[in-house]
């Protein structure tokens, strides 16, 4: 039987009753029904906990229970009463495990001791906490040279967790500091800083309400970010044009049925969200973004010379901008084959978008790894803020830049100074503070600190959560840098691949959850404070018991292996993890824009950071928002694969019931796809001649020439709505054919969207 084409219901929109029988079955599915419903009444709630999903901002009214099936499936997974105690590793060797699935491991529930791994047995051991901090500081302390060491951050950890991890690497003496924004918004950073002198975006939550157009590019919102599918939608309620720009026909993307309306889902209804649905080209959007701006400055050169006023904003230009000429001239150098080859929009749909563009007093963008995943995704967000700027939408109600942030506190992580390149005077800050020098050499982001452990210079992995080996690319490459290792330690609250792969010294450290509640030596509860993708700083505070009377907090971890490898002389770790309001005082003594954090982090939406670009003041080296006049890439992935005889250009996404790296179960609901994670989306065409070909199922090769051989075998061919000569698949099977050694100029991010593939029949078994 045929697979179904594109979204397999095509009247059936995203969220809905779909949504709500999901988050029953994810709720008894985890075997959480009761912690988990409790614990979901206190999401994102004042007096409750920022939920662990996404980075969505927490709407005005905090009263009102904002519901969300991936927050649904993120709280009851964390919040399961399953677990993974010393029995089961006694059970299982690492080998056995090693054979296991993703979905599997963490399947087996939470963690509840710390672990050691005995080479003799090939089993994890339980350790006590004690051995664990003395052996993991003898272990660092014995390192030739602290650059010797990488501290990985992911970044659901919690600003004060992150302070104090980045203040334990420091003294100990080093900056290693790889990050998961590393793969993720790198790019957004680096372009932001270089165009309006800070890597963040510039618009609040309440922007969405007053904005008459939102440019949605490269992101799919149903799936990722739910709840910023009731802001679009009220959008586009209002009359706002929701302009969206994605390869793919994401369902979420074009109706939506919100589980909180009883009325809507009484009567099953759903509303259009996108006005406009454009599917460029892989790597196309900068020639679009190119396209549309061409367009907009070929009109205003009309307007002009008709003698009828300027469509540009040429007092935003004149007094806030740098560059605009060269930028103009770029834009008239671009030739309209190139953009529409590269883009693979017409130019009747380019023209529609400005027309958009032009009819908007207050235009927002939006984006995500559509866009920051691609060698030249530093200049296709400087385009991006290029079209903005023409028309000043930044720095005013309804209008500005909103990259989509992914993990729920990576954006606070870098704030509070998880950076390997940190300011001078940040740098600066900390010393006045504590009285010693801190390291100020640059050091290694994900991407170096692969080379370094593969290499044999760095011998010590230290990760405050996440799953290194599988969010990372050329996962064999990986495995062998991470084993590789002196010492392994991983801060964690489920088993996943990457403690597979333990280091001659090997340790996970079983930690709290946000959900769970936590609590000091003398019984003050505790809070931490997470940072929205709006900026928006608040307080989380967990309610479940503790999934195990061993589990410490992050912070409760990370002191004791300060104390045990840098001592306690210069900073009282244990002072400071005994009371989180400690390490907030020091976030605000050495980091701007927390004056009275502890006071204002207790209120019901927390406060917002300043924002300098957001009030029209540009901290870049002009002193003004700069034009970028970048050329388009010579050539887009999907242009040279063209050029390639059977070559496709792939992209990893995300499947619905997917975290990141954690499965939750094996379905991909809105794209029609039911218990099996091993396909490959392709054009309907494509897929009929490559099935004429190669059969059902097939291998992915990578064709990328370093000397590597990538193989992902056996993946079932699944027709989509997408452009021809693409092919989409899920992250992180994917991995082990992004090469480590292509990404984005500027970022240094894997190119995880943009992979050149051939595919192969299956060889006879
Ligand atoms: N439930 C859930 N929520 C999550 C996550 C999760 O895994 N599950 N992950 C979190 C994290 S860390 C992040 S970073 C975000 C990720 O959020 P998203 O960025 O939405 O994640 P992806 O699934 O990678 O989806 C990328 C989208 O970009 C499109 N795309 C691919 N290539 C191109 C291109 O060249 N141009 C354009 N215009 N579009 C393209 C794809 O078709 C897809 O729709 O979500 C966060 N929230
Ligand atoms: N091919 C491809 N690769 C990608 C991407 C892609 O789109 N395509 N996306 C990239 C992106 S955007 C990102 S952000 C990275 C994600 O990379 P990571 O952040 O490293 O990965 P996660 O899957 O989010 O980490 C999951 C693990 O975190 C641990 N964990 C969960 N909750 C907690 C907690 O509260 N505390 C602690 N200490 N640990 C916890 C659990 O043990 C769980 O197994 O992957 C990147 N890799
Ligand atoms: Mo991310």
């Amino acid at each position: 039987m045929d697979s179904p084409v594109g979204s397999p219901k095509r009247s059936s929109a995203a969220g809905g009753w779909g949504a709500l029988k999901s988050c029953g079955k994810h709720l008894l599915g985890s075997r959480a029904p009761l912690s988990g419903a409790r614990a979901l009444m206190k999401a994102n709630q004042p007096d409750g906990f920022d939920c662990p999903g996404c980075a969505w901002g927490d709407p005005e009214h905090g009263s009102s229970f904002e519901f969300c099936e991936n927050g649904v499936k993120a709280v009851s997974w964390e919040a399961t009463d399953k677990r993974t105690p010393p029995a089961f590793f006694a059970r299982h060797t690492v080998s056995e495990l090693r054979g296991w699935s993703d979905y599997a491991l963490e399947s087996e529930g939470r963690l509840t001791h710390p672990m050691r791994y005995d080479a003799a047995s090939d089993r994890y051991l339980p350790v006590s906490w004690t051995d664990a901090f003395a052996e993991i500081g003898a272990e660092l302390r014995a390192l030739d040279d602290p650059d010797q060491a990488e501290f990985y951050t992911s970044g659901r950890a919690s600003n004060e967790a992150a302070y104090l991890y980045q203040l334990f690497a420091r003294a100990y003496g080093t900056n290693n500091f790889p990050d998961c924004s590393n793969m993720c918004h790198e790019a957004s950073g680096v372009a932001l800083t270089e165009a309006i002198g800070i890597g963040k975006g510039t618009v609040l939550l309440e922007d969405f309400e007053r904005a008459d157009a939102i440019f949605c590019v490269g992101q799919n919102p149903g799936t990722n970010h739910p709840r910023m599918l009731g802001d679009l939608r009220r959008a586009a309620e209002r009359g706002a044009r929701v302009v969206v720009l994605n390869p793919v026909r994401e369902r979420g993307l074009e109706r939506f049925a919100d589980p909180q309306n009883t009325v809507e889902m009484l009567r099953g209804a759903s509303r259009p969200i996108a006005s406009h649905y454009l599917q460029p080209r892989p790597g196309g959007d900068m020639a679009a973004f190119r396209g549309i701006a061409k367009v907009v400055l070929a009109r205003d050169a009309a307007a002009v010379a008709q003698g009828r006023p300027t469509l540009l904003d040429r007092a935003f230009v004149e007094h806030h901008t740098a560059g605009y000429a060269a930028y103009r001239a770029a834009v008239e150098a671009t030739d309209w084959a190139q953009i529409l080859d590269q883009s693979g929009l017409t130019r009747a749909e380019i023209e529609t978008a400005a027309d958009v563009y032009l009819g908007a007093e207050r235009v927002i963008a939006t984006w995500a790894m559509g866009v920051t995943q691609h060698r030249h995704s530093v200049a296709t967000i400087r385009e991006i803020t290029n079209l903005l700027l023409l028309r000043g939408h930044i720095g005013r109600p309804g209008a500005g830049l909103c990259p989509v942030r992914g993990h729920s506190n990576v954006q606070g992580d870098r704030t509070v100074g998880i950076n390997e390149r940190p300011s001078a005077a940040f740098l600066d800050a900390l010393e006045r503070h504590f009285g010693f020098a801190m390291p100020r050499r640059h050091g290694h982001n994900v991407l170096a600190a692969i080379r370094a452990m593969r290499d044999g210079r760095s011998r010590a992995f230290i990760a405050l959560g996440g799953n290194f080996l599988r969010a990372t690319p050329d996962t064999p490459v990986v495995a062998a840098a991470l084993a590789g290792c002196r010492l392994t330690v991983h801060i964690a609250t489920k088993l996943n691949h990457a403690h597979l792969v333990p280091g001659h010294v090997g340790y996970i450290l079983p930690c709290l959850g946000r959900t769970e509640i936590d609590r000091n030596a003398g019984g003050k509860l505790q809070i931490v404070t997470v940072e929205d993708s709006m900026s928006m700083v608040h307080g989380s505070g967990g309610i479940n018991r503790p999934a195990s009377p061993e589990l410490r907090s992050e912070i409760a971890i990370i002191a004791g292996m300060a104390a045990a490898t840098v001592g306690a002389a210069r900073i009282d770790w244990a002072h400071l993890a005994e009371d989180y309001d400690r390490i907030r005082d020091l976030i605000e003594a050495t980091v701007p824009g927390f004056s009275g954090y502890n006071a204002r982090v207790r209120k019901p939406r927390g406060f917002m950071l300043r924002n300098l670009a957001a009030e029209r003041v540009f901290a870049t080296a002009t002193g003004r928002a700069n034009f970028s006049d970048a050329a388009l890439p010579a050539e887009t992935e999907h242009q040279s694969a063209r050029g390639a005889a059977d070559t496709f250009v792939l992209q990893t996404f995300r499947s619905h019931d997917q975290y990141n790296t954690t499965i939750y179960g094996l379905d991909d609901r809105y794209r029609g796809v039911y218990g099996e994670r091993r396909v490959v989306f392709a054009h309907p065409d494509d897929l009929a001649d490559l099935r004429a070909r190669l059969g059902e199922r097939v291998d992915i090769v990578g064709t990328h020439d370093d000397g590597t051989v990538r193989r992902a075998e056996d993946f079932r061919l699944v027709p989509f709505d997408m452009p021809r000569g693409s092919l989409a698949g899920y992250y992180p099977e994917l991995n082990v054919l992004v090469p480590l050694s292509t990404f984005g100029a500027g970022s240094d991010t894997p190119t995880s969207k943009s992979v050149l593939v051939t595919l192969h029949a299956r060889e006879a078994a």
